[in-house]
This record gives structure tokens, C-alpha cells and sequence, in this order.
């Protein structure tokens, strides 16, 4: 029996901002060769996420397409929030860079505080995992060290302790939360190849299968759990636990490299 009484308390996620796709979504980064993604599908799974969202007690700010920035719709990728406060990141994709300025104006009424990651470093919050044992940072192709040292430092300010992960060069992730993701209290559910960095942090892992892998992007809202629809095993696994489980089709999302988390940047209660 897990000793739940134990862990803190769940966050409370107040409030998200999510972006549809629009009609550029197609020219956006991807290596996935899955194929061009369907914009009316796109959106239609835009939308069952953003009614999960509202569903789990989330109050959505909806920014609307932004065709100049065809990968705008994971949003999560231009910043950390922290409480009540936020850091801008600087994508590692020039491509993505002008992302940020109309999520600083989306973030300004909703944040306290709002830092920025400078150059030379970069960061793309997919990069960025927090745990109860502290942020895991990753360092990809997205996410270089002066980047990830600036984010650790941030957190380190406000009390957070902040563990670098290599994942540059790990097959199919692009991002650390690509495999990785936050369950519930001391738990993660990972991909083989991080599994060992999570536990060598004292977290425990709900392995996850490499023919499911594009389930580890997952989210904890509330007291459900986000996951993609296709993995059977993840989901039997946390349903075991006691979890409870909604699953969406994201395979629009999938073929543009994009997960379920980077769909929306969520701000926590009293934020
Ligand atoms: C990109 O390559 O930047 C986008 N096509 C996908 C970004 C997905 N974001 C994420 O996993 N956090």
C-alpha cells in the first residue's frame, strides 16, 4: 500500500493557456515521417484536449492561431512557470524564437514575475520536468547548457533544486519530457533510457514500453491523467494504481513531433 497520507499535497492547476493550430501547422519542425498532419483533425484534437482541460477544473486562456509560427500550438515550449511566477525560455529552433514575445504578453496578467533565458542560452520547456524530488532538466538538441545553468539558477533562487539529463542523441526523444513524465507524489512514468536517470534521483518508475513510447508525454491535471490513446499497457498500469485515466487521440500532434504536454503551459492555484 502506497503511504499516500505521506506525500504533499497535489498542486492545484488553476488555469492553462493552449493555442490551436493553424493553417501553417504543416510547415512546422518535425522528423517523425508520419506523414503531414490533417488541420481539421488537428483542431478537432485541440479541442477534446482543451475540453480534458476544462473537464479536470482548468480555466483556459485561449490565444488564437498564429500562422507566422506554424509549431506555436505547444505552447509549453516558451516557458517555465514556478507559483506565481514565470521565466521565458529562448527556443532552441530559430524558427520558433518569435513564439515568445506574444506568450510574455499572454503571461504578464497571469504572473507576478517574469524573468527571460538570455543568449547564448536556450531552453525549450519540454526540456523541463518538475518532480517531487526536484526539476529535472534536460540537455537536447533544444536545450544547451547555458540554458539549462540559467533555469537551475532561477529555480535555485526560489528554493528548487534542478538535476541537468544528457538526452541529446537518445533515439526518438526530442525533448526529456518526449520520455518521460510526472505521475503522482515520488512517481514518473519513463522510457528505458531515462528510467535510470529518474531513479538515480529516488524516483520510483512505471516503466513504459518502447512500442508505447509516445505515451510517456503525458500529463497529471487534477487527479486525472492526460495520456495519448494507443498505449494499453500504460494505461492498464495506471489504472492499477488507482489513477484515473483519460485518454486522447493525438495523432495529429504525433506526426509534427509534438506531445500532450506541449499543448498547453499550465499555471498552478494562487498564480
Ligand atoms: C518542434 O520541433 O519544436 C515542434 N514541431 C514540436 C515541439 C514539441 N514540444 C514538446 O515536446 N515540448
Amino acid at each position: 500500500m502506497r503511504a499516500e497520507s505521506m506525500e504533499p499535497p497535489e498542486p492545484v492547476i488553476a488555469a492553462a493557456v493552449v493555442r490551436p493550430p493553424g493553417p501553417t501547422f504543416a510547415q512546422g519542425i518535425t522528423r517523425a515521417g508520419l506523414g503531414p498532419p490533417d488541420l481539421e483533425r488537428a483542431l478537432a484534437q485541440h479541442a477534446a484536449y482543451a475540453a480534458a482541460l476544462e473537464a479536470a477544473g482548468v480555466r483556459l486562456v485561449r490565444l488564437p492561431p498564429d500562422p507566422a509560427h506554424p509549431d506555436s500550438t505547444f505552447v509549453e515550449d516558451t516557458a517555465v512557470i514556478l507559483g506565481r511566477e514565470a521565466i521565458l525560455t529562448l527556443p532552441g529552433a530559430e524558427s520558433r524564437r518569435g513564439e515568445v514575445d506574444p506568450m510574455r504578453a499572454a503571461l504578464l496578467p497571469l504572473v507576478a514575475s517574469l524573468e527571460a533565458i538570455e543568449p547564448p542560452g536556450t531552453l525549450d520547456g519540454g526540456d523541463v520536468l518538475e518532480t517531487d524530488r526536484g526539476f529535472l532538466i534536460g540537455l537536447s538538441e533544444r536545450t544547451n547548457e547555458a540554458g539549462a545553468r540559467r533555469l537551475a539558477a532561477w529555480l535555485a533562487a526560489r528554493g528548487r533544486a534542478a538535476h541537468l539529463v544528457a538526452v541529446g542523441g537518445l533515439p526518438g526523444i526530442l525533448h526529456l519530457k518526449t520520455g518521460i513524465s510526472w505521475i503522482d507524489g515520488g512517481t514518473v512514468a519513463a522510457v528505458g533510457p531515462l528510467a535510470a536517470a529518474a531513479r538515480a534521483l529516488g524516483l520510483d518508475v512505471i516503466p513504459v514500453e518502447p512500442e508505447e513510447a509516445y505515451a510517456a508525454n503525458a500529463i497529471r491535471v487534477n487527479g486525472r491523467v492526460l495520456i495519448p490513446s494507443g498505449a494499453p499497457r500504460l494505461e492498464r498500469r495506471l489504472r492499477e494504481r488507482g489513477c484515473a485515466v483519460v485518454t486522447l487521440d493525438m495523432s495529429e500532434f504525433e506526426k509534427m513531433d509534438g506531445g500532450l504536454s506541449c499543448l498547453s503551459l499550465r499555471l498552478p492555484a494562487g498564480g
